[in-house]
């Protein structure tokens, strides 16, 4: 079933960088055929093109945007300030792959994702922005499905069915488990 021809979420990141991360809410919401569009915009780069984009959701009537940003997060909060549409925020943990020291960490922004979450959800009062975990842009995918769901009936059918194979797939694990013991179980998972 196809629930809109226009888009009905806009998913919108600060950099090309967190497309990484971001593209699991894409993922979800194509795996349930609910149409996104999907931008760049930056509130600190392109502070301008923020209020233009505000107001380009409202005009092609987007009802949920999903907002990711790394670091001094600002995007989802300043989106927020712009619009009515309900804004989920997703943190993001900056990872710069172009840093000439090779090891991983090194490559992480200094206060690992706690910075973004912060800057997500310590909005003043009267303007809230909702945020899912750091990284956790799959989440922010479901999240917006859950609200248009309250539109859809089939997507609230839908929603049921993902809780029932979660629940399906914990219950196969624990078996396993069970029959196989822990040290082994966790031996195998692991290696
Ligand atoms: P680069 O990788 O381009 O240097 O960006 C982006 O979301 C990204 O995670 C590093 C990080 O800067 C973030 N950024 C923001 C905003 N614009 C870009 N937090 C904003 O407007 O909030």
């Amino acid at each position: 079933m196809k629930y809109s021809e226009k888009p009905l979420v806009g998913i919108i990141m600060g950099s090309s960088s967190d497309s990484r991360i971001m593209q699991a809410a894409a993922e979800i919401l194509d795996e349930y055929k609910i149409k996104h569009e999907d931008q760049i915009v930056s509130a600190h780069r392109t502070p301008a093109r923020l209020e233009e984009y505000a107001k380009h959701a409202e005009k092609i009537g987007l009802k949920i945007i999903i907002a990711g940003a790394g670091g001094a997060a600002h995007l989802p909060g300043m989106i927020a300030s712009h619009t009515t549409i309900p804004v989920i925020g997703v943190p993001i943990l900056v990872y710069n792959d172009k840093h000439p020291k090779k090891t991983d960490t090194a490559k992480f922004s200094a206060f690992g994702g706690l910075d973004s979450l912060l800057s997500i959800t310590e909005m003043p009062s009267g303007s809230p922005v909702v945020a899912v975990g750091v990284n956790k842009a799959g989440n922010a995918g479901i999240y917006a499905m859950k609200i248009l769901a309250n539109e859809f009936t089939d997507l609230k059918k839908k929603l049921k069915q993902h809780k029932l194979d979660q629940h399906n797939s914990v219950m196969k694990e624990s078996d396993k488990l069970k029959t196989e013991g822990l040290s082994k179980f966790a031996k195998k998972k692991f290696k």
